[in-house]
Parts: C-alpha cells; structure tokens; sequence
C-alpha cells in the first residue's frame, strides 16, 4: 500500500501546485485520465488475487475520489482568483467628478443638412456623395453643358492648375452637386432615388454670394416618373422642413441646360414687420430649381431616355438655413466667429428626426 501513499502525495501535490486551468486540466489527466496513473493501477486490479484485491480496490476508488474532489476545489478556487483579477482591473471609480459638457456647436448648416437628409431619407431617397475637386466632364459635359455653352462662363468656375500638364482638359472645382448623381447613375444606374447635399464653389463674392456655399440636389428615375411627383416631393419636403400643415408652390417656366421641361418654384409666404412667414399671405419667394432630367443627361449617367425618365432639383442650403433660422447675414456663416457659433449653433445632441416634427 506504500505506493498508493506515493501516488495520493505526488497527484495531490501536482493538482495544488496547478496556477491555471489547462495546469489543472493536464494534472487531472496525469492522475484520472483513460492513460492517467491511477486509471493504470485500477486496471491491474484484475490481474491480482482476490485478498489483494480486497484492500487495494477500494483503496484506489477512495484515492480516485479525493483526487476528483481537489481537482474541482482547485478549479473553483482559480476561477475565483481569475475573477478577483478582472475586478481588481476593471472597476471604475463612479464618484470621479463628471468631465466637463463639450461646449462645441452644430454650424446651422450641418444642422438643416441634417434636416434635409432625415426628410428625403423619409421619402426614400439616399445620400450620395462625391468629390469636390471633379473633372470638367462630370460638372458640365454631361449635363448638357458642352465647352462653348454660355452656362460654362456663368458658372465663374474654380479651375485647378496641374503643373506640367497641358495635356488634359482641367479640372475643377464642382460648381453644383450634379456631378455626384451623375456618377450615382453611372454606379448603381435606374430606378434610383438620391440626394446629394455638399460643398460647391463658384468665383462669387458679395453681399449674398460667398465663394464656397452649399446645395442639396435631388434625383429620382424610374419608369413614369413625371413633374406630378416632383411637385408632391418638394410640397412633402416644404411642410416638413418649414413645420407648416399647409404650402402652396407656384412652378415658372425656366430653363436649365440639364432639365426640360425645367421649372423654377416659388413659394406662398408673408413678410409682416420683417417676419416671414410660410403658407401664408401674398407674398412668392424663389425657393428652388428643378425640372425633368434631359435625355442627354440620362444618357451620360448610362441611362436609356426611351425607358426611363426622372425629376431633379437643386436647391441652396444657406439661404434655407438663413430663411429658417432667422439669420440675417450670410457672410458670417463662414467667418468662425465663436459668439456668432454659440449664438446660433444647435447643442450636439440636438440630432434631428422626423418623428413629431423635425425640431419637436
Ligand atoms: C438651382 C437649379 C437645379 C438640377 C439642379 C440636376 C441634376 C441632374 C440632372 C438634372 Cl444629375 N438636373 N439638377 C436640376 C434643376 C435645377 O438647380 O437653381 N439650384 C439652386
């Protein structure tokens, strides 16, 4: 029975000196595994006589259970401590002072960008976006501004100088955002709805005009899309945006090169002791652009004309801002002043949806 005595001392041993799990793992193996130790000796009981069978069988059964039994108290007793571990490293001190409120602003216009894109998101219309710096084919030739047409000098384009390279046309800086649903139709091609709201430049600079401004234009094609839907949408987007029940919209015959029939819209306000007011009274403000997409535009968005057909329209985002949001001086919008971003700036969680009404 000496040997037994060796092995209880040896595996008891082996199971407490055990620092983690696979430790663990790998001693109860050593001693209670199908090759293990003790497993061996079990299996030789059949091979001794009956006396020595006597002492030794439950001998090695009750060794077998105080070995099972501090291998589960060992195991318990590491996870406590891998426990403690994690406790020790994680815990936060809850009565640490809270950090001090950002005292950073949304500027108005990421704020009605926000608006515009939760409305038309409504509505089914995705936001797509592009590059600022375009080739002059995505800002004019395919949108049926071709090199001599009067609209390219119009537009008081940005060029951007590449040195040693005369070779190719230059490009630009984009000067409305249709380049973005040209591509958008090139990628993911008819039906499609998008908008796309962003930076666009123009040499331009007074009282109303800054040199960089915003627009968001919409694009919707489809089978029989046709001015009906678009008068609906811009109606649905002008109660929303301007939180009235009811808009009324007046369509004027216009021209764009990238639209025909093209349309400019205006809508039904009042200008009472120097507050507008929407829906209301017998004044008509020009709020927008817009028209069905030319088929030639189609065309360079690798669109057949003879099976589709779409609305678009464009419209400036800082005049919107200045309309909803009463203010007054559209240079300041770009100044960085800090009392004029505290002053109108919107509070970062301020984050806008349509449930309830855009600002509840
Ligand atoms: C305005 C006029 C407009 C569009 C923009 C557009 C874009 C594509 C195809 C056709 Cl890809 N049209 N955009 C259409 C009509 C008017 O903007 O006065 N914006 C402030």
């Amino acid at each position: 029975m000496d040997d037994i005595e060796e092995l209880r001392a040896k595996h008891l041993a082996a199971v407490a000196a055990a620092r983690d799990a696979e430790a663990l793992e790998a001693a109860r193996i050593a001693a209670l595994g199908k090759k293990g130790e003790i497993s061996l000796k079990m299996r030789e009981l059949g091979r001794m006589s009956p006396e020595e069978r006597k002492s030794a069988g439950p001998a090695l059964n009750a060794l077998k259970d105080e070995i099972d039994a501090a291998v589960r108290a060992r195991r318990a007793e590491i996870e406590d401590a891998a426990l403690e571990e994690r406790l020790e490293a994680e815990w936060i001190d809850v009565t640490l002072p809270a950090r001090p409120r950002p005292s950073g602003t949304i500027h108005p216009v990421s704020q009605v960008m926000d608006e515009l894109t939760a409305i038309f998101a409504d509505m089914g219309f995705a936001v797509a976006e592009g590059p600022q710096v375009e080739t002059d084919w995505h800002n004019f030739d395919a949108l049926n501004i071709p090199p001599e047409h009067p609209a390219r000098q119009e537009h008081d384009t940005f060029f951007m100088a590449r040195a040693g390279d005369d070779e190719r046309p230059p490009h630009v800086l984009r000067t409305h955002t249709s380049p973005v649903q040209i591509r958008a139709m090139q990628q993911q091609g008819a039906p499609l709805r998008v908008i796309a709201p962003g930076r666009v430049y123009r040499m331009d600079m007074d009282q109303t005009h800054t040199p960089m401004f915003h627009q968001v234009e919409g694009l919707a094609v489809g089978r029989d899309i046709s001015m009906a839907n678009l008068k609906w949408t811009l109606e649905e987007f002008c109660r929303a945006f301007f939180e009235v029940e009811t808009v009324e919209l007046r369509f004027r015959a216009s021209h764009f090169p990238f639209t025909e029939p093209s349309a400019e819209v205006d809508i039904r306000c009042s200008w009472a002791d120097g507050q507008l007011r929407i829906g209301e009274g017998d004044d008509w403000m020009e709020i927008l652009g817009s028209g069905m997409v030319h088929p030639r535009v189609l065309r360079a968005g690798g669109i057949d004309p003879d099976q589709w057909q779409g609305f678009a329209f464009g419209i400036g985002i800082d005049r919107l801002a200045m309309l909803k949001y009463g203010i007054p001086d559209l240079r300041a919008f770009f100044e960085s002043d800090l009392r004029w971003l505290r002053h109108y700036g919107f509070a970062a969680l301020d984050i806008p949806e349509l449930a309830g009404g855009l600002s509840r």
